[in-house]
């Protein structure tokens, strides 16, 4: 039996299944663990989440594609110019994604790993990232879920403070987890900057000392222009940039060998 991680997807479902065949993937055999953005800008959501839904030992965590998807769906945000989720909302099964999407968690740890779509902040302990993503699932799952979606949107507050309440510490929560690139050792977060270029005062989150998750592996996505590489053992950063016409990671837990197809979307 192995676990394959496998990066943001985002709706190139022949190319995950161009991976799985590649490594043998067994559906009851194997384990497979998504990063998040499992869809938008690619080419099949549908197919991809058809997939994610059916497949019995598939675990996943939201990115922020997945989340406007479902702030789209609410009412709350609209499909913009880029947004390739229309084949999603139009079809029959859009609602049964919907209510999937939001049972979904935003952290998934087992032992020694621990998986989330962006990254930790070197301010939180492994224990404080579990519990905080614990805050936005309670909320992503109950009544007022269309309130967190309609609030989640926006770059501040920048500063952590575990006295922040109400939306914006969800707000926040939410954008250390699913959309972190850069940030300071306070936890100071960043978030206008997408290459791997830092902006000044600033470094990407893994390559800052962080000894609180020491002996933890973080796998993560989100971040295309690093194409998988931290120079860190314990943070695998597994986006190679499939949806822009490059290369589908999948890395495997037990041995940390790691497998890649070419994209064959090129989108523009
Ligand atoms: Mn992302």
């Amino acid at each position: 039996m192995s676990t394959y991680v496998i990066g943001d997807i985002q709706g190139c479902y022949d190319e995950l299944m161009s991976l799985l065949a590649l490594v043998g993937y067994s559906s009851e055999q194997d384990a497979l663990w998504l990063a998040g953005d499992l869809i938008n800008r690619g080419p099949e959501n549908v197919g991809v989440m058809k997939f994610c839904m059916k497949e019995p030992n598939c675990q996943v965590v939201l990115g922020n594609h997945d989340l406007h998807f479902l702030g789209i769906t609410a009412g709350v945000s609209r499909a913009r110019g880029k947004d390739t989720v229309h084949d999603l909302l139009a079809w029959d099964g859009c609602p049964d994604v919907i209510e999937w999407l939001r049972h979904q968690p935003l952290i998934h740890k087992d032992s020694n790993h621990i998986m989330v779509h962006a990254g930790i902040p070197p301010n939180w302990n492994i224990d404080d990232a579990v519990s905080y993503a614990q805050e936005v699932e309670t909320c992503l799952r109950g009544n007022r879920y269309k309130d967190f979606l309609a609030a989640m949107y926006g770059n501040e507050p920048r500063h952590w403070d575990s006295q922040l309440t109400g939306m914006a510490r969800l707000r926040l929560i939410t954008n250390y987890l699913t959309r972190l690139r850069f940030c300071k050792a306070d936890g100071e977060i960043e978030l206008t900057h997408k290459t791997q270029v830092a902006p000044p005062g600033f470094s990407p989150w893994f390559a800052l000392p962080r000894p609180q998750h020491e002996g933890t592996t973080i796998l993560f996505g989100h971040w295309a222009a690093i194409n998988g590489v931290t120079h860190q053992a314990n943070a695998q950063a597994l986006d190679t940039g499939c949806v822009w016409g490059r290369q589908l990671t999948a890395y495997r837990l037990e041995d940390g060998q790691r497998f890649n197809v070419p994209a064959r979307t090129q989108v523009s």
